[in-house]
Protein backbone atom coordinates (compact mmCIF):
# COMPACT_ATOMS: atom_id res chain seq x y z
CA UNK A 1 0.00 0.00 0.00
CA UNK A 2 1.42 3.50 -0.75
CA UNK A 3 2.20 5.58 2.02
CA UNK A 4 0.43 9.04 2.36
CA UNK A 5 3.30 11.79 1.30
CA UNK A 6 4.23 13.84 4.56
CA UNK A 7 3.84 17.02 2.25
CA UNK A 8 0.79 16.03 0.72
CA UNK A 9 -1.16 18.84 2.26
CA UNK A 10 -3.09 16.80 4.25
CA UNK A 11 -3.44 15.33 7.29
CA UNK A 12 -0.30 13.30 6.53
CA UNK A 13 0.62 9.57 8.05
CA UNK A 14 3.83 8.21 6.62
CA UNK A 15 4.93 4.87 6.89
CA UNK A 16 6.97 5.35 10.13
CA UNK A 17 6.13 8.61 11.05
CA UNK A 18 8.98 10.89 12.46
CA UNK A 19 8.91 11.19 16.48
CA UNK A 20 9.68 14.32 17.60
CA UNK A 21 10.41 15.56 21.04
CA UNK A 22 10.31 19.52 21.66
CA UNK A 23 11.72 20.84 25.44
CA UNK A 24 9.95 23.88 26.18
CA UNK A 25 10.78 26.04 29.20
CA UNK A 26 8.75 28.76 29.52
CA UNK A 27 10.81 32.03 30.73
CA UNK A 28 7.47 34.49 31.07
CA UNK A 29 4.38 35.30 29.24
CA UNK A 30 3.01 33.23 26.36
CA UNK A 31 5.67 33.26 23.34
CA UNK A 32 7.97 30.75 24.56
CA UNK A 33 5.33 27.89 24.89
CA UNK A 34 3.61 29.97 21.72
CA UNK A 35 5.80 29.09 19.37
CA UNK A 36 6.42 25.92 20.46
CA UNK A 37 2.53 24.75 20.97
CA UNK A 38 2.03 25.94 17.05
CA UNK A 39 4.99 24.32 15.75
CA UNK A 40 4.22 21.10 17.40
CA UNK A 41 0.37 21.16 15.91
CA UNK A 42 2.07 21.69 12.37
CA UNK A 43 4.51 19.02 12.84
CA UNK A 44 1.77 16.87 13.33
CA UNK A 45 -1.07 17.79 11.51
CA UNK A 46 1.38 19.09 7.91
CA UNK A 47 4.03 16.49 8.23
CA UNK A 48 2.09 13.19 10.06
CA UNK A 49 5.41 13.79 12.39
CA UNK A 50 4.88 12.21 15.87
CA UNK A 51 5.35 14.89 18.45
CA UNK A 52 5.96 15.67 22.19
CA UNK A 53 6.40 18.49 23.82
CA UNK A 54 7.79 18.66 27.32
CA UNK A 55 6.72 22.01 29.14
CA UNK A 56 7.65 23.06 32.57
CA UNK A 57 4.55 25.89 32.99
CA UNK A 58 1.11 23.97 32.13
CA UNK A 59 -0.36 27.20 34.18
CA UNK A 60 1.20 29.77 31.04
CA UNK A 61 -0.15 26.51 28.63
CA UNK A 62 -3.31 26.15 29.55
CA UNK A 63 -4.48 30.31 28.81
CA UNK A 64 -3.34 29.24 25.27
CA UNK A 65 -4.91 25.65 25.17
CA UNK A 66 -8.14 25.74 27.29
CA UNK A 67 -8.80 21.65 27.25
CA UNK A 68 -5.21 21.21 29.28
CA UNK A 69 -5.25 19.58 32.52
CA UNK A 70 -3.04 21.32 34.51
CA UNK A 71 -2.67 18.14 37.06
CA UNK A 72 -1.63 15.69 34.84
CA UNK A 73 1.58 14.43 34.03
CA UNK A 74 1.14 13.29 30.50
CA UNK A 75 -1.90 13.80 28.23
CA UNK A 76 -2.58 13.77 24.81
CA UNK A 77 -3.85 16.96 22.84
CA UNK A 78 -4.47 17.04 19.11
CA UNK A 79 -2.14 13.62 19.06
CA UNK A 80 0.16 15.38 20.37
CA UNK A 81 1.77 13.98 23.66
CA UNK A 82 2.73 16.72 26.53
CA UNK A 83 4.59 16.06 29.59
CA UNK A 84 4.05 18.43 32.18
CA UNK A 85 8.76 18.65 32.24
CA UNK A 86 10.43 19.31 35.73
CA UNK A 87 13.53 20.43 34.54
CA UNK A 88 16.80 19.77 34.96
CA UNK A 89 16.54 15.73 35.48
CA UNK A 90 12.96 14.96 34.80
CA UNK A 91 12.68 13.34 31.45
CA UNK A 92 9.68 11.41 31.41
CA UNK A 93 8.89 8.46 33.01
CA UNK A 94 9.86 6.08 30.72
CA UNK A 95 13.44 7.24 28.71
CA UNK A 96 12.59 7.77 24.93
CA UNK A 97 14.91 9.82 22.71
CA UNK A 98 12.65 10.91 19.54
CA UNK A 99 14.71 11.24 15.95
CA UNK A 100 14.33 14.82 16.34
CA UNK A 101 14.88 16.53 19.06
CA UNK A 102 14.19 20.14 19.62
CA UNK A 103 15.50 22.21 22.22
CA UNK A 104 13.65 25.91 22.11
CA UNK A 105 15.17 28.60 23.07
CA UNK A 106 18.58 27.00 24.75
CA UNK A 107 16.82 25.29 27.58
CA UNK A 108 18.81 22.88 28.83
CA UNK A 109 17.61 19.52 27.85
CA UNK A 110 18.38 16.89 30.56
CA UNK A 111 21.53 15.42 31.03
CA UNK A 112 19.91 11.97 31.61
CA UNK A 113 18.19 12.38 28.10
CA UNK A 114 21.45 14.17 26.44
CA UNK A 115 23.57 10.27 27.53
CA UNK A 116 20.18 8.47 25.96
CA UNK A 117 20.67 11.05 22.68
CA UNK A 118 24.38 9.46 22.40
CA UNK A 119 23.74 6.15 23.18
CA UNK A 120 21.12 5.49 20.50
CA UNK A 121 21.15 3.26 17.60
CA UNK A 122 20.19 5.69 14.91
CA UNK A 123 22.06 9.33 16.27
CA UNK A 124 18.54 11.96 16.73
CA UNK A 125 18.92 15.23 14.73
CA UNK A 126 19.80 17.50 17.74
CA UNK A 127 18.16 21.18 17.10
CA UNK A 128 18.47 24.03 19.08
CA UNK A 129 15.57 26.25 18.03
CA UNK A 130 16.20 30.11 18.10
CA UNK A 131 14.36 33.36 19.00
CA UNK A 132 13.34 35.24 15.65
CA UNK A 133 15.67 38.04 15.03
CA UNK A 134 15.39 40.08 11.32
CA UNK A 135 19.64 40.68 11.89
CA UNK A 136 21.51 40.14 8.57
CA UNK A 137 24.05 37.75 10.57
CA UNK A 138 20.89 35.06 11.02
CA UNK A 139 21.84 33.30 8.23
CA UNK A 140 25.25 32.57 8.07
CA UNK A 141 24.73 31.28 11.50
CA UNK A 142 21.28 29.62 10.39
CA UNK A 143 21.77 25.67 10.29
CA UNK A 144 25.44 25.97 11.70
CA UNK A 145 26.22 22.58 13.63
CA UNK A 146 27.89 23.00 17.48
CA UNK A 147 29.67 19.91 18.47
CA UNK A 148 29.29 18.39 22.03
CA UNK A 149 31.90 18.53 24.59
CA UNK A 150 31.93 15.52 25.80
CA UNK A 151 29.48 12.89 23.60
CA UNK A 152 29.49 12.11 20.22
CA UNK A 153 26.67 14.36 19.25
CA UNK A 154 26.52 18.12 17.49
CA UNK A 155 23.35 20.36 17.53
CA UNK A 156 22.71 22.38 15.04
CA UNK A 157 21.29 26.00 15.62
CA UNK A 158 17.95 26.75 13.60
CA UNK A 159 17.40 30.65 13.49
CA UNK A 160 13.88 31.67 12.38
CA UNK A 161 14.10 34.89 10.50
CA UNK A 162 12.59 37.45 7.61
CA UNK A 163 14.53 37.07 5.19
CA UNK A 164 15.83 34.14 2.83
CA UNK A 165 18.59 31.72 4.15
CA UNK A 166 17.00 32.05 7.61
CA UNK A 167 15.00 28.93 9.30
CA UNK A 168 11.46 31.59 8.00
CA UNK A 169 8.65 31.95 10.59
CA UNK A 170 5.70 29.59 11.61
CA UNK A 171 2.80 29.73 8.48
CA UNK A 172 -0.18 27.02 8.38
CA UNK A 173 -0.96 26.01 5.22
CA UNK A 174 -4.86 27.18 5.30
CA UNK A 175 -3.86 30.15 7.06
CA UNK A 176 -4.21 32.54 3.99
CA UNK A 177 -7.52 30.28 3.09
CA UNK A 178 -9.21 30.93 6.73
CA UNK A 179 -8.21 34.68 6.66
CA UNK A 180 -10.05 35.05 3.09
CA UNK A 181 -12.95 32.82 4.36
CA UNK A 182 -13.29 35.43 7.56
CA UNK A 183 -12.93 38.70 5.41
CA UNK A 184 -15.32 37.76 2.88
CA UNK A 185 -18.00 36.42 5.10
CA UNK A 186 -20.09 39.38 6.53
CA UNK A 187 -21.60 36.64 8.88
CA UNK A 188 -18.13 35.23 10.34
CA UNK A 189 -17.64 38.79 11.02
CA UNK A 190 -20.88 39.57 13.05
CA UNK A 191 -20.21 36.54 14.73
CA UNK A 192 -17.08 37.03 15.73
CA UNK A 193 -17.86 40.68 17.08
CA UNK A 194 -20.66 39.28 19.20
CA UNK A 195 -18.88 36.55 20.62
CA UNK A 196 -16.08 38.64 21.47
CA UNK A 197 -17.05 41.81 22.78
CA UNK A 198 -21.39 41.11 23.06
CA UNK A 199 -21.48 43.89 20.20
CA UNK A 200 -22.63 44.21 16.35
CA UNK A 201 -19.40 44.83 14.25
CA UNK A 202 -18.71 48.72 14.21
CA UNK A 203 -19.46 51.61 11.45
CA UNK A 204 -17.34 51.59 7.92
CA UNK A 205 -16.17 54.65 9.36
CA UNK A 206 -14.12 53.53 12.42
CA UNK A 207 -10.92 52.52 12.44
CA UNK A 208 -10.49 49.22 14.83
CA UNK A 209 -7.60 48.56 16.68
CA UNK A 210 -6.15 45.70 18.27
CA UNK A 211 -4.08 46.31 21.46
CA UNK A 212 -1.23 43.44 22.94
CA UNK A 213 1.29 44.96 24.63
CA UNK A 214 3.83 44.89 27.89
CA UNK A 215 3.48 48.23 29.91
CA UNK A 216 4.07 50.76 27.97
CA UNK A 217 4.34 54.95 28.46
CA UNK A 218 3.02 55.90 25.22
CA UNK A 219 -0.11 54.32 25.65
CA UNK A 220 -1.38 57.49 27.69
CA UNK A 221 -0.59 59.66 24.65
CA UNK A 222 -2.32 57.50 22.34
CA UNK A 223 -5.74 57.10 24.41
CA UNK A 224 -5.68 60.82 24.51
CA UNK A 225 -5.39 60.89 20.96
CA UNK A 226 -7.93 58.46 19.93
CA UNK A 227 -9.97 60.36 22.04
CA UNK A 228 -9.74 62.95 20.10
CA UNK A 229 -9.11 61.76 16.42
CA UNK A 230 -11.35 63.09 13.92
CA UNK A 231 -13.17 59.80 13.02
CA UNK A 232 -14.46 56.63 15.80
CA UNK A 233 -11.70 54.46 16.98
CA UNK A 234 -12.92 51.06 18.13
CA UNK A 235 -9.83 49.75 20.41
CA UNK A 236 -10.23 45.82 21.40
CA UNK A 237 -7.48 44.72 24.26
CA UNK A 238 -7.13 41.16 25.53
CA UNK A 239 -6.63 41.19 29.23
CA UNK A 240 -3.27 41.65 30.13
CA UNK A 241 -0.73 43.62 31.20
CA UNK A 242 -1.62 47.02 29.67
CA UNK A 243 -4.97 46.38 30.27
CA UNK A 244 -4.10 48.80 33.84
CA UNK A 245 -3.03 51.81 31.67
CA UNK A 246 -6.83 51.28 29.81
CA UNK A 247 -8.59 51.43 32.92
CA UNK A 248 -6.69 54.51 34.36
CA UNK A 249 -7.70 56.04 31.12
CA UNK A 250 -11.23 55.48 31.66
CA UNK A 251 -10.99 56.14 35.23
CA UNK A 252 -12.41 52.30 36.33
CA UNK A 253 -10.63 49.96 38.66
CA UNK A 254 -9.96 47.58 36.28
CA UNK A 255 -10.65 46.88 32.79
CA UNK A 256 -11.37 42.79 32.75
CA UNK A 257 -13.10 41.01 29.90
CA UNK A 258 -16.92 42.36 29.18
CA UNK A 259 -15.78 45.88 30.04
CA UNK A 260 -16.80 48.69 27.39
CA UNK A 261 -16.01 52.29 27.99
CA UNK A 262 -16.34 55.03 25.77
CA UNK A 263 -15.03 58.34 26.13
CA UNK A 264 -15.60 60.80 23.24
CA UNK A 265 -14.41 59.45 19.71
CA UNK A 266 -12.82 56.54 21.40
CA UNK A 267 -14.83 53.37 22.67
CA UNK A 268 -12.75 50.30 24.07
CA UNK A 269 -13.86 46.88 24.60
CA UNK A 270 -11.81 44.42 27.13
CA UNK A 271 -11.19 40.72 25.92
CA UNK A 272 -11.13 37.56 26.83
CA UNK A 273 -7.89 35.82 26.26
CA UNK A 274 -8.41 33.66 23.75
CA UNK A 275 -7.21 30.13 23.42
CA UNK A 276 -4.33 30.57 20.44
CA UNK A 277 -6.29 29.54 17.42
CA UNK A 278 -8.74 32.04 18.42
CA UNK A 279 -6.46 34.93 18.42
CA UNK A 280 -5.47 35.00 14.78
CA UNK A 281 -9.75 36.48 14.00
CA UNK A 282 -8.80 39.53 16.18
CA UNK A 283 -5.83 40.42 14.10
CA UNK A 284 -8.53 39.80 11.17
CA UNK A 285 -11.21 41.58 12.41
CA UNK A 286 -9.06 45.13 12.89
CA UNK A 287 -7.84 47.84 10.52
CA UNK A 288 -4.32 48.16 12.71
CA UNK A 289 -2.59 45.94 15.46
CA UNK A 290 -0.50 46.27 17.65
CA UNK A 291 1.81 42.83 19.09
CA UNK A 292 3.94 42.08 21.21
CA UNK A 293 7.32 39.45 21.44
CA UNK A 294 7.56 36.98 18.83
CA UNK A 295 4.67 34.41 17.65
CA UNK A 296 1.86 37.56 17.81
CA UNK A 297 4.60 39.67 15.96
CA UNK A 298 4.65 36.86 13.54
CA UNK A 299 0.92 36.45 13.01
CA UNK A 300 0.31 40.28 12.51
CA UNK A 301 2.26 39.89 9.56
CA UNK A 302 0.19 37.07 8.21
CA UNK A 303 -2.65 39.49 8.46
CA UNK A 304 -1.19 42.09 5.22
CA UNK A 305 -2.37 45.18 7.42
CA UNK A 306 -0.38 47.45 9.42
CA UNK A 307 0.83 46.66 12.72
CA UNK A 308 3.35 48.19 15.11
CA UNK A 309 5.22 46.14 16.99
CA UNK A 310 6.18 46.08 21.29
CA UNK A 311 9.31 44.23 21.00
CA UNK A 312 10.45 42.47 23.76
CA UNK A 313 12.59 44.46 25.99
CA UNK A 314 16.18 42.96 26.80
CA UNK A 315 19.09 44.29 28.89
CA UNK A 316 21.03 46.87 27.92
CA UNK A 317 18.91 47.53 25.32
CA UNK A 318 20.03 44.89 23.06
CA UNK A 319 16.63 44.96 21.79
CA UNK A 320 16.73 48.39 19.82
CA UNK A 321 18.67 46.62 17.38
CA UNK A 322 16.89 44.11 16.15
CA UNK A 323 13.41 45.87 15.96
CA UNK A 324 15.60 48.15 13.44
CA UNK A 325 16.64 45.07 11.44
CA UNK A 326 12.77 44.19 11.39
CA UNK A 327 11.94 47.39 10.50
CA UNK A 328 14.68 47.68 7.75
CA UNK A 329 12.89 44.44 6.56
CA UNK A 330 9.13 45.47 6.47
CA UNK A 331 9.30 49.19 5.28
CA UNK A 332 12.10 48.34 2.12
CA UNK A 333 9.93 49.83 -0.67
CA UNK A 334 7.86 52.39 1.31
CA UNK A 335 8.01 55.68 0.32
CA UNK A 336 10.36 57.46 2.30
CA UNK A 337 7.68 59.67 4.54
CA UNK A 338 5.59 56.45 5.01
CA UNK A 339 8.85 54.73 6.17
CA UNK A 340 9.49 58.06 8.39
CA UNK A 341 6.55 58.12 9.76
CA UNK A 342 6.21 54.08 10.61
CA UNK A 343 9.79 54.18 11.87
CA UNK A 344 8.70 57.03 14.06
CA UNK A 345 5.44 55.48 15.16
CA UNK A 346 7.54 52.07 16.13
CA UNK A 347 10.48 53.82 18.00
CA UNK A 348 7.97 55.74 20.25
CA UNK A 349 6.50 52.44 20.82
CA UNK A 350 9.21 51.23 22.24
CA UNK A 351 10.56 54.11 24.33
CA UNK A 352 12.09 56.52 22.15
CA UNK A 353 9.33 59.75 21.26
CA UNK A 354 5.83 60.29 21.37
CA UNK A 355 3.47 58.25 18.73
CA UNK A 356 1.87 60.04 16.16
CA UNK A 357 -1.44 58.62 15.30
CA UNK A 358 -2.53 61.55 12.96
CA UNK A 359 0.95 61.01 10.97
CA UNK A 360 0.34 57.31 10.86
CA UNK A 361 -2.84 57.40 9.56
CA UNK A 362 -2.07 59.78 6.91
CA UNK A 363 0.13 57.32 5.50
CA UNK A 364 -2.36 54.13 5.93
CA UNK A 365 -2.87 53.36 2.25
CA UNK A 366 0.83 53.35 1.58
CA UNK A 367 1.05 51.25 4.38
CA UNK A 368 -1.52 48.99 3.62
CA UNK A 369 -0.11 48.25 0.51
CA UNK A 370 3.31 47.52 1.82
CA UNK A 371 2.00 44.75 4.57
CA UNK A 372 0.27 43.32 1.43
CA UNK A 373 3.16 43.38 -0.33
CA UNK A 374 5.41 41.94 2.88
CA UNK A 375 3.38 39.26 3.45
CA UNK A 376 4.14 38.07 -0.27
CA UNK A 377 7.95 38.72 0.44
CA UNK A 378 8.21 36.98 4.06
CA UNK A 379 6.69 34.00 2.42
CA UNK A 380 9.76 33.32 0.35
CA UNK A 381 11.76 32.54 3.80
CA UNK A 382 9.28 29.79 3.63
CA UNK A 383 7.72 27.98 6.57
CA UNK A 384 9.52 27.38 9.18
CA UNK A 385 7.77 23.80 10.38
CA UNK A 386 8.47 23.25 6.09
CA UNK A 387 11.90 24.21 6.38
CA UNK A 388 13.02 22.17 9.45
CA UNK A 389 10.75 19.35 8.09
CA UNK A 390 13.00 19.43 4.88
CA UNK A 391 16.24 19.94 6.61
CA UNK A 392 15.42 17.18 8.84
CA UNK A 393 14.95 14.91 5.80
CA UNK A 394 18.45 15.43 4.68
CA UNK A 395 20.00 14.40 8.33
CA UNK A 396 17.64 11.37 8.83
CA UNK A 397 19.01 8.56 6.32
O1 LIG B 1 3.58 36.68 25.40
P1 LIG B 1 4.72 37.29 24.68
O2 LIG B 1 5.21 38.55 25.17
O3 LIG B 1 5.84 36.23 24.66
C1 LIG B 1 7.19 36.30 24.67
C2 LIG B 1 7.78 35.91 25.95
O4 LIG B 1 7.94 37.07 26.71
C3 LIG B 1 9.07 35.24 25.72
O5 LIG B 1 9.76 34.97 26.90
C4 LIG B 1 9.90 36.07 24.82
O6 LIG B 1 11.04 35.44 24.64
C5 LIG B 1 9.17 36.25 23.54
O7 LIG B 1 7.94 36.92 23.78
C6 LIG B 1 9.95 37.02 22.52
O8 LIG B 1 4.33 37.51 23.13
P2 LIG B 1 4.07 36.49 21.93
O9 LIG B 1 5.35 35.86 21.49
O10 LIG B 1 3.34 37.23 20.92
O11 LIG B 1 3.15 35.36 22.51
C7 LIG B 1 1.81 35.57 22.81
C8 LIG B 1 1.02 34.33 22.47
O12 LIG B 1 -0.29 34.44 23.00
C9 LIG B 1 0.85 34.13 20.97
O13 LIG B 1 1.00 32.75 20.66
C10 LIG B 1 -0.58 34.55 20.70
C11 LIG B 1 -1.22 34.14 21.99
N1 LIG B 1 -2.51 34.76 22.33
C12 LIG B 1 -3.61 33.96 22.50
O14 LIG B 1 -3.53 32.74 22.34
N2 LIG B 1 -4.80 34.52 22.86
C13 LIG B 1 -4.94 35.86 23.03
O15 LIG B 1 -6.04 36.34 23.36
C14 LIG B 1 -3.78 36.69 22.83
C15 LIG B 1 -3.88 38.17 22.99
C16 LIG B 1 -2.58 36.10 22.48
Amino acid sequence: MPSVAPDSGSPAAPATPIACDIFCAVIDNFGDIGVCWRLARQLAREHGWQVRVFVDDLHAFKRLCPSLALERARQTLDGIVIEHWHPPSHAGDTLEVADVVIEAFACELPPVYIAAMAERARTPLWINLEYLSAEDWIADFHLRPSPHPRHALSKTFFFPGLGPGTGGVLKERDLDAARAAFEGSPAARTDWWRNATGHAPPPADATVVSLFAYENPAVDSLLDQWRDSASPIVLLVPEGRISGAVARFFGLASFAAGTHATRSNLTAHALAFTAQPGYDALLWASDVNFVRGEDSFVRAQWTAKPFVWHIYPQADDAHLPKLDAALAHYTRTLPTDARAALERFWHAWNGAGQPNWAEFVRHYPALKRRAAAWAVELAQAGDLAGNLTSFAKTQLK
